[in-house]
């Protein structure tokens, strides 16, 4: 059954409400509102797709990962896990508690998933090695991500990017760009949200309900209506970035409102509900040089490219600090970093334009 070609038993359609993520509704007037658990949306959709069932692993594994995560940040600050570890990560940054917890409880998940050939994790320098032999897929993520709202319990992320192994010919386990991933996709904790992005199947966004499933699948496009864009950056660095990002800004900014949260997930999120564009630029012109981080901040693998795929299947764009496409870029090595210009196309066309000129 490892090759792939399982064929789903013959079931019955799925139902009409259902399938539009539509509240469900018999004849009549229903005393409750039930909604479509994001596991019957999975189904549905590998089913049509006459794909495999081993993808609904991986993601049952990274869903019971996202709960766990979500319960110890809730949590967090009863119980002392909110603060900081007292040792020093491989960036020379100081390590949470619940950086350490977000990593073990992933890294669980997705070895006894038996479906992950190796994970590249903000977490850990060296790639970790889970399943070569059987192994299906690749996954790139950051268990916890936006670590400046942590000590306060707000809204931090939990992305992950997966590519598929090779499965015609050797697997060269090559770090892959962003365009091959077959899925990207967020929780933002401790919300109870979770936004997924199906290669060439759309971004869907689900809510928690109280039994603790992901449901409602609602299918995310960027709106074209420019009232509600919004620019997302951190404004204390504007007169770091390059003089023409500077200017850009310096036209555009009356035009739309400012909001930062400071985690990717959270401003990336209203950014797919309200259009506009989120931008983390290289910084170039900081006062103290030995700041200046040229090559950008967030880290392409499991940050820039999980948000520009969710966005391009939403119908947006993003690219670098050249003007490239996020898309296309081809990792050198697994923590790279990168600027990212993410959001509505025609703003990010537009900065594109200035960026490459
Ligand atoms: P953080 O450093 O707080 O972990 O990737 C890191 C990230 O957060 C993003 O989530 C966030 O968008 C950005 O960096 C915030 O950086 P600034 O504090 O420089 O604004």
């Amino acid at each position: 059954m490892g090759s792939g070609m399982f064929i789903w038993p013959k079931r019955p359609p799925l139902p009409s409400s259902f399938a539009q993520g539509a509240r469900h509704r018999d004849e009549g007037e229903t005393m409750i509102r039930l909604e479509q658990t994001f596991m019957n949306f999975l189904l549905y959709h590998q089913e049509r797709h006459n794909r495999s069932y081993h993808f609904l692993i991986l993601m049952d594994a990274l869903i019971s990962a996202a709960k766990h995560i979500e319960h110890y940040y809730l949590t967090g600050a009863l119980k002392g896990n909110l603060g900081l570890a007292g040792n020093v990560n491989v960036q020379g940054e100081d390590v949470l508690r619940m950086d350490q917890i977000a990593q073990e409880i992933t890294v669980h998940y997705l070895r006894t998933s038996g479906r992950v050939i190796h994970a590249i994790s903000e977490e850990s320098e060296k790639i970790i090695q889970i399943n070569a032999e059987n192994g299906r897929y690749f996954v790139y993520f950051d268990p916890l991500d936006g670590s400046s709202n942590v000590p306060h319990g707000l809204p931090v992320g939990f992305l992950f990017g997966v590519a598929k192994r090779s499965l015609e010919g050797p697997e060269d386990g090559h770090l892959r760009a962003g365009k091959d991933y077959i899925a990207a996709g967020m929780f933002v904790i401790p919300t109870g949200t979770f936004t997924l992005a199906l290669k060439d199947a759309g971004t869907w966004r689900f809510h928690i309900d109280e039994t603790m499933d992901f449901v409602r699948p609602t299918r995310m496009i960027l709106p074209e209506d420019a009232k509600e864009w919004e620019l997302s950056f951190n404004a204390a660095s504007r007169y770091t970035y390059a003089q023409k990002v500077q200017d850009w800004i310096e036209r555009n900014q009356q035009k739309y409102v400012f909001r930062y949260l400071g985690s990717l997930a959270g401003d990336f999120h209203r950014i797919l509900s309200n259009g506009g564009m989120f931008m983390y630029p290289a910084i170039v012109n900081h006062p103290n040089p030995k700041k200046n981080r040229p090559q950008g901040k967030l880290r392409l693998m499991y940050e820039a490219a999980v948000v520009s795929f969710m966005c391009r299947e939403a119908g947006g764009a993003a690219v670098d600090e050249t003007g490239t496409p996020i898309l296309d870029v081809q990792p050198k090595e697994p923590h790279q970093r990168t600027a990212l210009y993410v959001g509505s196309k025609p703003l990010v066309d537009d900065i594109a334009r200035v960026l490459s000129g």
